[in-house]
C-alpha cells in the first residue's frame, strides 16, 4: 500500500516560520512505518520543498519566510485592511505529484481550525487528480471542529491522537495495523524531509491549568509527561540525522518543574548536543527562576517566549507585573541576551482594557525585550469562544487577526498597538 502524509498550505492573513512542523502526522507517519508501511511526505509548509521554485531566504535560527501568494479575502473579512495570502508550494506541483504517485491513501493533517481552506484546497485536489485515492482527515481542526471537517469530503475523518488510532485504523478506515504504539514508543519521522534542519518536539501532553481561551485541556484532558529517556532518544535520533535547532511545543513545560524541566535538561546539558534549543511556546512567566535560567543558558538555548500576557493585576492573585520583572530578571542575570527574550503580550482578552495593553507594552519597552503580539483567537470548546459565539458562525472569523479588530477593538487600533511594538522591537533591533 502506498502511503502518502501531507500537511497543507496555509490561508492566513500572516505565517512565519517560527519552527512550524506538523509534528501530528510524523508520528502518525511513524506508527504506520513501525507497522511495514511505505510513507512518504507532502509537506506544503517545507521551506526547503523540492517543489518550490525558488530557494526562501533563511533567517536567524533557522527561521524564515515562507513561500506566498496574495489571494482574495473570505467574505466577512474584507473590513480588515490587510492582505490575505495563500503560503506554501504550490497547488500545481501537488497535483503533479499526486498524478504519478498512484498512492492509495493520503493522511491529511491540520492544525488551526480557521486554517481549513489548505485542507480544503488538498482534498479538492486530490478528488480531480486522483480520484481512487482514499483521504483520511485527522489533526487539530476535526478534533476541535468535527461537524465542520466532516462536511469537505474526506473519506474518513478522525478526532483522536495516537491513543485510539490503532481502533481506528483497524476498525473504521481499513488499514491493517499489528502493532500498537504509545507516544513514547516512536519517533516522529523527520527523517521524511530532505535538506530540512530544524524540528519540534513534545517532552510532556496537556496542561494543569484552565485558561478560558484555551483548548488543550479539550485535546489532552490528562497532564503526562514523557520520561527523559525517550526525550533524549528523540534528540539522539534528530542528532543523527542533521538537524540544528530544536523547539519545544510543550504546552507546560516548566510546571512541576522539580521532577521534570530541571532533572529533564540537566541531562539535555550533559549530553552536550550541538543543537539548539528553542522555548517557542512560552514559559509561564511564575515558572522562571534564577535556577530555570542558568539552566536555560547551559542548554545553548535560541529563542526564549515567556508568557507575559498581561501586567495587569485584573487577573488577581499575586501581580503579574512581578512575576514578569522577576523571570525577565533571572535570564538577564544568568546573561542572556535580551533580543532572545520574546514576551508575549495578549490583545482581545475579556477583562482587558486598551490601557492594559498600552501599560504592558510600555513596560516591556522599559525591561528591554522583544514583544510579541498574540491576538486572542476563540477557540472552539472554550468559554471564550462560547460566550462569543455569535460571532462565530464561519470558522475562518476565529483568526487570531480577526477578532480583536473586529469585535474586541476595531483595525485602527489594533494595528497602531502592532506599530508602537514594530517600532520598539526596531529599536531594539538597533542595539543589537
Ligand atoms: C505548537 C503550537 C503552535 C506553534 C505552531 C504549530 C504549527 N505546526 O503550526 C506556534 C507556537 C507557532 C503556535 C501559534 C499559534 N497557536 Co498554536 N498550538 C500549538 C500546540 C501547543 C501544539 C500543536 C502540536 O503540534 N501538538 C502535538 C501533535 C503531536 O498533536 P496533533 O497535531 O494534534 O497530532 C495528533 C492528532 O491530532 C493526530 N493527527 C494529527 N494529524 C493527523 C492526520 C491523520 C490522517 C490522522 C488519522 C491523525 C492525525 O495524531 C497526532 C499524534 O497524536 C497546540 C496545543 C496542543 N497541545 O495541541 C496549540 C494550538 C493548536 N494553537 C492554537 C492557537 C490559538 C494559536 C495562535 C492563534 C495563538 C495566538 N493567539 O497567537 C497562534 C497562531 C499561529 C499562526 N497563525 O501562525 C490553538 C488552536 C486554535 C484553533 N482555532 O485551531 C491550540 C489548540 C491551543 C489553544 N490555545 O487552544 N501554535
Ligand atoms: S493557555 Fe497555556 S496555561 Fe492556559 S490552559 Fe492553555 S496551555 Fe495551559
Amino acid at each position: 500500500m502506498r502511503i502518502l502524509l501531507v500537511n497543507p498550505p496555509v490561508y492566513d492573513f500572516s505565517c512565519f516560520d517560527f519552527w512550524l512542523k506538523p509534528l501530528g502526522i510524523l508520528y502518525i507517519g511513524s506508527y504506520l512505518k513501525n507497522n511495514g508501511y511505505d510513507v512518504e511526505l507532502f509537506d506544503f509548509m517545507d521551506r526547503y520543498s523540492e517543489y518550490l521554485s525558488r530557494r526562501l531566504k533563511e533567517k536567524k535560527f533557522g527561521t524564515g519566510n515562507f513561500n506566498k501568494v496574495k489571494i482574495d479575502k473570505p467574505i466577512g473579512m474584507r473590513t480588515i485592511d490587510r492582505p490575505y495570502y495563500r503560503y506554501g508550494v504550490s497547488r500545481e506541483k501537488f497535483a503533479e505529484k499526486i498524478k504519478i504517485g498512484n498512492y492509495d491513501c493520503i493522511f491529511l493533517t491540520s492544525m488551526m481550525t480557521y486554517w481549513y481552506q489548505g485542507v480544503q484546497e488538498v482534498i479538492e485536489t486530490v478528488r480531480k487528480e486522483s480520484p481512487e485515492t482514499k483521504i483520511i482527515l485527522g489533526g487539530v481542526y476535526p478534533r476541535l471542529l468535527y461537524e465542520h471537517a466532516s462536511s469537505l469530503n474526506a473519506d474518513k475523518v478522525y478526532n483522536g491522537d495516537i491513543k485510539g488510532f490503532f481502533e481506528f485504523c483497524n476498525n473504521e478506515a481499513g488499514i491493517k495495523l499489528e502493532k500498537r504504539f504509545g507516544y513514547q514508543d516512536i519517533v516522529p519521522l523527520y527523517e521524511l524531509y530532505r535538506g530540512n534542519k530544524s524540528a519540534a518536539i513534545l517532552t510532556q501532553l496537556g496542561c494543569n491549568f484552565k485558561c478560558t481561551y484555551c483548548a488543550v485541556n479539550k485535546l489532552y484532558p490528562k497532564y503526562e509527561r514523557f520520561s527523559p529517556d525517550y526525550v533524549l532518544k528523540q534528540l539522539d535520533y534528530l542528532k543523527g540525522i542533521g538537524i540544528e535547532d530544536v523547539a519545544f511545543y510543550d504546552d507546560a513545560i516548566l510546571f512541576e518543574k522539580e521532577s521534570h524541566f530541571i532533572p529533564l535538561m540537566k541531562r539535555i546539558i550533559e549530553k552536550k548536543y550541538p543543537m539548539r534549543f528553542h522555548f517557542s511556546n512560552g514559559f509561564h512567566s511564575r515558572f522562571v527562576d534564577d535556577e530555570v535560567a542558568r539552566i536555560i543558558k547551559a542548554l545553548n538555548t535560541g529563542i526564549i517566549a515567556l508568557s507575559v500576557e498581561t501586567i495587569s493585576d485584573k487577573t488577581g492573585g499575586k501581580s503579574q507585573k512581578e512575576l514578569t520583572d522577576r523571570a525577565i530578571e533571572a535570564l538577564f542575570n544568568a546573561g542572556i541576551e535580551n533580543w532572545n527574550i520574546y514576551a508575549y503580550i495578549m490583545i482581545g482578552m475579556e477583562e482587558e482594557s486598551l490601557e492594559d495593553v498600552i501599560l504592558t507594552v510600555e513596560h516591556l519597552r522599559k525591561k528591554q525585550v522583544r514583544i510579541l503580539i498574540n491576538e486572542v483567537s476563540p477557540v472552539p470548546h472554550t468559554p471564550f469562544y462560547e460566550k462569543n459565539r455569535q460571532y462565530l458562525r464561519e470558522p475562518l472569523l476565529s483568526n487570531n487577526n480577526v477578532y480583536s479588530s473586529l469585535f474586541k477593538y476595531d483595525f485602527e487600533t489594533v494595528q497602531g498597538i502592532k506599530s508602537l511594538v514594530k517600532k520598539i522591537n526596531r529599536e531594539l533591533n538597533e542595539k543589537q
